[in-house]
């Protein structure tokens, strides 16, 4: 998570000790407050489902950081790149960044050309039978708390009140949140302030606009209300149960207005929730007729490993430690939050580091074993992505490469995926069709893959999408698919 690009500057030492150390504060009220709680966590949340009722298994990326501070606030993307990651890892799933200043760059004015740019891309996606979450993404609130450089992202700089309170310079993106002018433009934005009331109102009729532009796009999934959100001089509990819930029900109000179908992710607040601290989040009614399409959407970013060198020895063990603590939590929330489905919206590291695809693997376990959809951070070129500034294919996508069931008829339980096999719990109903991806080293053959099945009937191979479809037997709790015959 080390900064690529931004200035160092004079006192960042110290301010990144007291970070640290309210950092390790709130880990260990984290891992305490977890270690009493975490006997009655479910095994299993429940799963996104499409229009037809399918449970779904999602899998890919956040695409990409390079729309932050884009002029059109596009990322850099062609379609061939999405059929390359198709056809390299299989994933079925974007969590699309779009941004509120390019959604309303003047007060009350909306892009429609820009929504225009997304719903190409959102096509390119739908195209190959992808499901999109359009995430309103930022970062240290947005581009203008600092005029004139790329710091931050998000906001349009006509929403951006530092009240000509300082931004000094660090070396690491995160601790510019500590910043008094950072924390005056979010409370200004809560209004907190109480001179701004106006801007969560434009920032609830932004998401209307988008939600009204993409309630007919079947691919598009679901909305994530916010990235990351940050409670300026409000924080923890107070923050995430008081403004950061209403807001969330306000946008939910007004989403379902013109949308009642997509799924709404909710994001807990990042500082401490994404080290592992719980939550204060509270739930959110969802007005739309029929079950709620509620999702709760945290990230996952073990500090031990910003901080240590990789996932091996003594920072394993402290890695594992979090994962586990953020697991209980996770899974205790999605409960609280009405037994919604869990979206892990961003996790990812520099996969140079040693150890880094352990992690990697283990975290895709867990969400197989779990239910948790996935959007790796991030699909930008570089040591934390797929492919390298050059195009060429780096580590982690022999890592991603895994199989997966993508969608089954009836509902799934936990996954188990390995060299000699794949393994998921079902409870089949309709049609009882799953889908299954399968990459080239688990079933070899140019043909129809060599497998052998049980639980189900392979009814067909769609050999460009290496899917593999499946009509699951009437009354099987589990399937299971192996290489050979
Ligand atoms: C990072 C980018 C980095 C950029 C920074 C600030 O990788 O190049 O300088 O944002 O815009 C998050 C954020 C996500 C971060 C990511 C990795 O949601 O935007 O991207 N991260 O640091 N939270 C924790 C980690």
């Amino acid at each position: 998570m080390v900064d690529r690009g931004l200035p160092r500057g004079p006192g960042s030492r110290r301010s990144r000790r007291w970070t640290l150390g309210i950092v390790v504060a709130l880990v260990v009220a984290g891992v305490v407050v977890s270690g009493v709680r975490s006997a009655t966590s479910p095994d299993e949340v429940p799963t996104l489902t499409d229009d037809e009722g399918r449970a779904l298994v999602l899998r890919g990326f956040s695409t990409a950081g390079s729309a932050k501070s884009s002029p059109d606030g596009l990322p850099t993307l062609r379609p061939r790149d999405v059929s390359r990651e198709n056809a390299d890892m299989g994933t079925n799933f974007v969590r699309f960044l779009i941004s509120w200043r390019a959604v309303e760059p003047r007060p009350g004015e909306y892009d429609q050309r820009y929504l225009d740019d997304v719903a190409e891309r959102v096509d390119w996606y739908a195209e190959r039978g992808y499901h999109v979450m359009l995430d309103m993404h930022q970062d240290l609130y947005g581009g203008g708390i600092v005029p004139g450089e790329a710091l931050g992202n998000g906001a349009p700089a006509w929403a951006t009140y530092t009240d000509g309170l300082p931004v000094g310079q660090h070396d690491m993106w995160e601790l510019y949140y500590l910043e008094p002018g950072v924390v005056r433009a979010f409370d200004n934005f809560w209004n907190a302030t109480g001179a701004h009331p106006e801007l969560q109102e434009h920032y609830v009729d932004a998401w209307k606009v988008v939600a009204e532009r993409f309630t007919d796009e079947p691919a598009v999934i679901a909305y994530d209300l916010m990235n990351e959100p940050y409670g300026g001089s409000l924080q923890g509990p107070a923050f995430e149960a008081g403004p950061l819930t209403s807001l969330y029900q306000s946008i939910t109000d007004e989403i379902r207005t013109v949308d009642d179908s997509t799924w709404l992710c909710l994001e807990p607040q990042a500082m401490g929730v994404n080290w592992a601290t719980p939550t204060g989040l509270g739930p959110v009614d969802d007005p739309r007729e029929g079950p709620a399409r509620i999702a709760y959407c945290p990230h996952l970013y073990p500090l031990p490993m910003d901080v240590g060198g990789g996932y091996t020895g003594t920072t394993k063990a402290l890695v594992d430690g979090t994962v586990r603590t953020w697991l209980g939590n996770t899974m205790r929330t999605a409960e609280r939050l009405g037994d919604v489905p869990v979206v892990l919206g961003e996790f990812g590291l520099d996969t140079t580091k040693p150890g880094a695809l352990e992690y990697v693997d283990a975290v895709y376990d867990m969400a197989d074993e779990h239910g948790f959809a996935i959007a790796y951070w991030s699909r930008d070129p570089g040591t934390w992505g797929p492919y390298d500034a050059k195009g060429e294919p780096r580590n982690l996508v022999d890592a991603l490469d895994r199989p997966y069931p993508r969608s089954v008829a009836g509902e799934i339980g936990s996954i188990e995926a390995a060299e000699d096999g794949l393994e998921f719990e079902v409870q089949p109903s309709g049609d009882r069709v799953a889908r299954v991806y399968l990459p080239p080293d688990f079933a070899a053959g140019a043909g129809r893959p060599e497998v052998t099945v049980s639980g189900a009937k392979v009814t067909g191979w769609h050999r460009k999408e290496r899917e593999l479809e499946l009509t699951v037997d009437t009354g099987a709790t589990e399937v299971e698919v192996r290489p050979g015959s």
